[in-house]
């Protein structure tokens, strides 16, 4: 390969983006992916997996000029329908308008969209090409395909952008030690359907336009709307332990039954949930920390394969799309020394990394638990209140990772600052009602400096 050639490790939805993005730069651009294409007949099908599309991810796919292709064929979620017990539900909206909204977005279809996208610009994609081997110091990878004939190619930069799993992490670590720790959460996923419902002009058995949560204090169940009319439910769940557990609901049967009592509406509406818990395997969620990112200029992780997250604050994926955009950024200012980018990107990346790994833990118990808490949404009142009144000083942490571009870290850091403030406000108030709004308006800005610039520019 000449210079100004970059590999990539993985067609996924983050190694399509970054390949996109480098090849609209001037950079050549090689793709090599272990699965076949699967925008080829015979590889479709299957159920409906969706993914919450947020301003991150966004701004990326502008970049690449697929973002109004995507939100054709999105679902617009404005908020949290948060459902009770007793089978009621009610609205928590996300930002304070329809231009604050999360959009659910199918997995397969972004990936072909992706996957045309980066071929459009031109780079070249391998498919049947799994990363098998490499060697870091002659530039060299090692690739097989399925039917075990492997190659070898010249690759002297290479992005791994192959996922949770990345092949070329266990590469680099064997070159040089990356300081890798795995933090499993302990809590496993199952994913249900919702079908549409029979009539064809409504076809959505519930809200079509939210995230549909039903929090139960140590676990729950999320919805998430496909254009079609169905919804993609996964109950999370802790793995082991005391009922409920995956370890003490042993079969479909079993399962039917601990939903009859916990989640009788939802089930109501899954008539083939036996089936699905069956076929469906559990799902497991961890973290994954780094110490080092790349080994000098010769490769780097980008997305999962650097640090997978847990879903709970659904920014996978707009967390990826956003290490993409920063990269080619950093390459395009600074073509011929992909030594000093990589160093740049983990210095200014890593963490942002951490920050949301750390928030996304957070959304888990925010959202199973506290949504339902009147101490947590007396706290919640509180901060709308004062972002209504003092835009320039109060974000909540939500919408600066969800509606913003402000670096995760920033969120982390802000969010506490402004937790403290509101819990001394609230400090001997059964209400907010009874709080001074004038005065807490003036201890925010006496308190906390006026948010960046980039609070307010989105879009
Ligand atoms: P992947 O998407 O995992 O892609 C890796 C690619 O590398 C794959 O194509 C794989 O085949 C390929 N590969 C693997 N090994 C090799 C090899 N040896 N050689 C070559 N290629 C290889 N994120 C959000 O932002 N919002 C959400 O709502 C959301 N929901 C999710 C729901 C589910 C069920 C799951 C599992 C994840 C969700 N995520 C979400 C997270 C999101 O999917 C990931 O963060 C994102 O896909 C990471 O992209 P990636 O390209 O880094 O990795
Ligand atoms: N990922 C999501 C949110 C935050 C919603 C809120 C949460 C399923 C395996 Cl669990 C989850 C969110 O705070 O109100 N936005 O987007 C996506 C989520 O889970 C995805 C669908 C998922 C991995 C299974």
């Amino acid at each position: 390969m000449p210079r100004n050639d970059i590999a990539v490790v993985g067609a996924g939805l983050v190694g399509a983006m970054v390949a996109t993005l480098l090849t609209q730069r001037g950079f050549r651009v090689s793709v090599f992916e272990k699965r076949s294409d699967p925008r080829k007949a015979g590889f479709q099908g299957g159920r409906s997996i969706n993914l919450a599309l947020a301003e991150r991810g966004l701004h990326a796919l502008r970049a690449t000029g697929l973002a109004a292709q995507v939100l054709e064929q999105a679902v617009m979620m404005r908020g949290r329908m948060v459902h009770d017990p007793a089978g009621h539900s009610g609205l928590q909206r996300y930002g304070v308008d329809d231009s604050e909204v999360i959009w659910s977005v199918s997995r397969g279809g972004l990936n072909n969209l992706m996957l045309d996208a980066a071929e459009a610009a031109g780079a070249t994609i391998h498919f049947d090409q799994g990363l098998a081997g490499a060697d870091l110091d002659a530039g060299r990878l090692m690739l097989r395909s399925m039917d075990g004939t492997e190659r070898s190619i010249n690759a002297p930069v290479i992005i791994g952008a192959d996922g949770a799993g990345s092949a070329l992490r266990a590469e680099m670590h064997r070159h040089s030690p990356l300081g890798e720790r795995i933090e499993e959460l302990g809590h496993g996923y199952k994913e249900l359907e919702i079908p549409p419902g029979k009539d064809p002009s409504a076809p959505f058995a519930i809200e079509r336009n939210a995230l549909h949560i039903w929090p139960r204090g140590h676990y729950m169940c999320i919805a998430l709307p496909n254009r079609e009319g169905s919804f993609t439910v996964t109950l999370f769940l802790p793995n082991d332990g005391e009922h409920p557990s995956f370890r003490t609901i042993a079969g479909a049967a079993a399962a039917e039954g601990f939903f009859r009592t916990e989640f009788p509406d939802a089930l109501a509406l899954m008539p083939e949930f036996t089936n699905d818990w069956a076929a469906h395997p559990v799902g497991t969620l961890a973290t994954l920390y780094l110490d080092r990112w790349h080994i000098g200029g010769r490769a780097l992780l980008i997305g999962d394969a650097a640090h997978a997250i847990v879903p709970f604050h659904g920014q996978g994926m707009n967390c990826g799309f956003e290490d993409a955009a920063e990269l080619a950024d950093l390459f395009a200012a600074n073509p011929s020394d992909p030594a000093a980018v990589f160093a740049a990107f983990e210095a200014t990346r890593k963490p942002n990394a951490d920050a949301i790994a750390r928030m996304a833990l957070e959304n888990y118990v925010e959202m199973r638990d506290k949504v339902a808490d009147p101490v947590f949404l007396r706290k919640r009142e509180l901060g709308a209140l004062l972002t209504e009144r003092c835009p320039t000083h109060y974000l909540p942490r939500y919408r600066m990772v969800t509606f913003t571009h402000l670096p995760y870290r920033y969120a982390l850091e802000r969010g506490q600052a402004q937790d403290v403030l509101v819990e001394q406000l609230l400090l001997g108030h059964e209400s907010v009602a009874s709080v001074d709004i004038e005065a807490a308006v003036r201890a925010l800005q006496a308190t906390l400096p006026p948010l960046p610039a980039e609070a307010f520019d989105r879009g």
